[in-house]
């Protein structure tokens, strides 16, 4: 995961050697330094508001500890973002029987493959899967779920095109009791008409769902394009208002990702980052390890810069 990690986040490395290389020189900490590196942090897709947290919270751990130089305040910086990633929870939490999992998203961010991965691999560890093709605006999105679900040896239940999707959700939790499912994994349309039609939806879906199991989903995730950084963010804050999201899924780090991002997403949500997308094979789903994507932005088996 490293190595592809570090592959992929060309343009956030950059920027985060920026840094690094800051710290260092070992240079005095003088007011250039802090704009600098503030900088670079927003064109690393940190996000102003999150930029302003992290610098604001060095600068008076810097004044504290009266510290001298800029390898110090780098130091921290490298550690409080490693922490800041590392929330708890990450785990897939399954234990109810059966485990709903609700994955939302815009469209094309990849919850439809994310899915068919997740099937995959829970199939491999010989729990029964059910797959729930919600997404009933495309014909195409219930086709596209169903050959997953044929690979990987899943169950499917599908609507006609333009059915109700709470319907859906419905006859597939109802299926997945009675076929005695360990997982139902429910795909939806990402279109994002107007926030209260979004809301709406999603609040119905999740109202059926509480209705035959006398519970929430087990998860709700959200699934985030890893290469759009900041436009990532703003859907994030969309979702997270409309509803109880429990993660965070982000795909497509092996493309120019935008790595800063994701500390934005969890700064955001705060909730933990539970899977990337790392390509579109079913193996290229990786539970999210944080120190590897750290090691993986600070550059650590790049040769040290003097
Ligand atoms: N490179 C790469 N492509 C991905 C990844 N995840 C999804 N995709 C691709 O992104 C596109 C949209 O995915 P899809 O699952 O249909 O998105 P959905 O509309 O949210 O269901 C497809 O071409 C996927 O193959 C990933 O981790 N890496
Ligand atoms: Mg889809």
């Amino acid at each position: 995961m490293f190595e592809r990690l570090r592959a992929s986040l060309g343009k956030a490395r950059a920027t985060f050697g920026t840094i690094v290389r800051l710290g260092r020189t070992g240079a005095p900490l003088t007011p250039e330094f802090w704009e600098t590196f503030e900088e670079a942090l927003i064109a690393a897709d940190v996000g102003v508001p999150t930029t302003e947290k992290i610098v604001g919270g060095l600068r008076t751990v810097a004044k504290q500890e009266a510290w001298k130089t800029t390898d110090q305040v780098v130091a921290r910086f490298r550690r409080d973002v490693e922490r800041f990633l590392t929330l708890p929870g990450a785990a897939l939490d399954l234990a109810a029987a059966p485990a709903v999992v609700l994955i939302v998203g815009v469209n094309g961010s990849g919850k439809t493959t994310t899915i068919g991965k997740l099937a995959k691999q829970l199939r491999g560890q010989g729990k029964r899967v059910l797959l729930v093709a919600a997404d009933t605006f495309r014909a195409a999105a219930a086709e596209q779920l169903t050959i997953w679900a044929e690979r990987s040896g899943c169950d499917v239940v599908r609507g006609a095109e333009g059915a109700d999707p709470a319907s859906v959700v419905f006859d597939g939790v109802r299926a997945g009791k009675t076929r005695g499912a360990d997982v139902i994994l429910i795909d939806t349309a990402g279109r994002l008409q107007t926030k209260t039609n979004l809301m709406e939806e999603l609040k119905k879906m999740r109202r059926v769902i509480e209705r035959e199991l006398g519970a929430p989903p087990a998860e709700t995730l959200l699934v985030l394009d890893g290469t759009t950084g900041q436009n990532a963010l703003s859907q994030a804050r969309l979702f997270n208002e409309a509803t109880q999201l429990t993660g965070a899924i982000v795909t497509k780090l092996d493309s120019t990702a935008k790595g800063g991002a994701l500390v934005a997403v969890v700064d955001l949500l705060e909730v933990p980052i539970k899977y990337v997308g790392l390509g579109e094979a079913p193996d290229d789903l990786r539970p999210f390890v944080p120190a590897d994507f750290v090691a993986a932005l600070f550059d650590d088996a790049a040769a040290p810069v003097a």
